[in-house]
């Protein structure tokens, strides 16, 4: 039987959660080894580890069928390849920045300036919609320290904590993309291929789906549960089982995690007691 051909990253910040993704989905895989190939042995896949500036070119080549990149690489890269998936990790964003002691007053500040990317691609595109006229200087690395060798008057990078702009004493102006780990298709994939990936693609859903959400438990009085129930927000009817003590019922739900923070005090007002959140593993919609 054909394998389905990922490509993930070999060594850097998608990495990790790349490989755990897979197997968080009940993938196995032998354990490490540094070896480029691996294959899974209870799911027709094989990996391949790559630098993820790569990946684009192998996906539209056909010769990885999907792979998992930053959307940035993606865009950057202007393949002809598909995002199936937006996968919620590896968040960061592209942004303009500039020596902190710019007196920066708006994106007309970089009109004939030099501006210092390894993403120029996609930072041209941003400057044409808006009008900005500047140059653009290609380093494929340590973009942030051409300010200080005046290479350049700004720079275009990925910032995620903001430290590393902080310490070469820059400060972020322009958000000029928002990106996160994301799942790439061939566009041809034969029908056996994308049998083998639809099935991973639901396994990918149901784990993507369990993380956002939690599974709420709470004790209610039953002449609040009307009450308590309208709080909640439902994504279905909730399970109510009657407590031992008179008068009382246990009820069950399943929430957006971050809704919970929103609505746990209405509940607590309305009489609930004992509320647990525990997470969910797998949630098969
Ligand atoms: O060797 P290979 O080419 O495979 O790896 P790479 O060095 O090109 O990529 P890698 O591993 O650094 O990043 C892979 C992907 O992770 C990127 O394409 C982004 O989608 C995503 N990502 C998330 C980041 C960051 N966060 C990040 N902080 N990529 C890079 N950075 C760098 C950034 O370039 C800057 O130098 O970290 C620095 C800024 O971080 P803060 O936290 O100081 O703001
Ligand atoms: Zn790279």
């Amino acid at each position: 039987m054909s394998k389905l051909k990922i490509a993930l990253q070999k060594s850097g910040r998608l990495s990790e959660k790349s490989v755990a993704l897979l197997e968080e989905c009940g993938l196995k895989f032998p354990n490490g080894g540094g070896k480029l190939i691996t294959e899974s042995s209870n799911f027709p896949v094989e990996i391949l580890f790559l630098r993820d500036d790569d990946i684009p070119q192998y996906v539209e080549q056909n010769v990885a069928h999907i792979g998992i990149i930053g959307e940035n690489v993606f865009l950057e890269s202007q393949k002809s390849i598909s995002i199936i998936e937006k996968l919620n990790f590896s968040g960061c964003r592209l942004s303009l920045a500039v020596p902190k002691e710019t007196d920066y007053e708006g994106l007309n500040f970089f009109n004939n300036k030099k501006i210092a990317t390894s993403y120029p691609n996609i930072l041209g595109k941003y400057l044409r919609e808006n009008n900005i006229s500047a140059t653009v200087e290609v380093i494929s690395g340590s973009v942030e320290i051409a300010p200080g060798i005046g290479l350049a008057d700004g720079i275009c990078d990925i910032v995620s904590s903001g430290s590393t702009l902080l310490s070469n004493g820059l400060k972020e102006v322009v958000t000029v993309f928002k990106s996160q780990a994301v799942l790439v298709a061939n566009q041809n994939l034969d029908s056996e291929m994308q049998q083998i990936l639809n099935k991973l693609l639901f396994r990918i859903r149901s784990v993507q789906k369990a993380k956002e959400n939690k599974y709420i438990l709470l004790n209610s009085p039953n002449d609040q549960l009307e009450k308590i129930i309208q709080i909640l927000p439902g994504m279905n009817s909730p399970t109510i089982l009657p407590l031992a003590k008179e008068g009382w019922s246990s009820l069950h739900s399943v929430i957006g995690e971050e809704k919970f923070w929103d609505i746990i005090d209405e509940l607590k007002e309305a009489g609930a007691e004992g509320i647990l959140v525990v997470p969910i593993e797998k949630m098969i919609l």
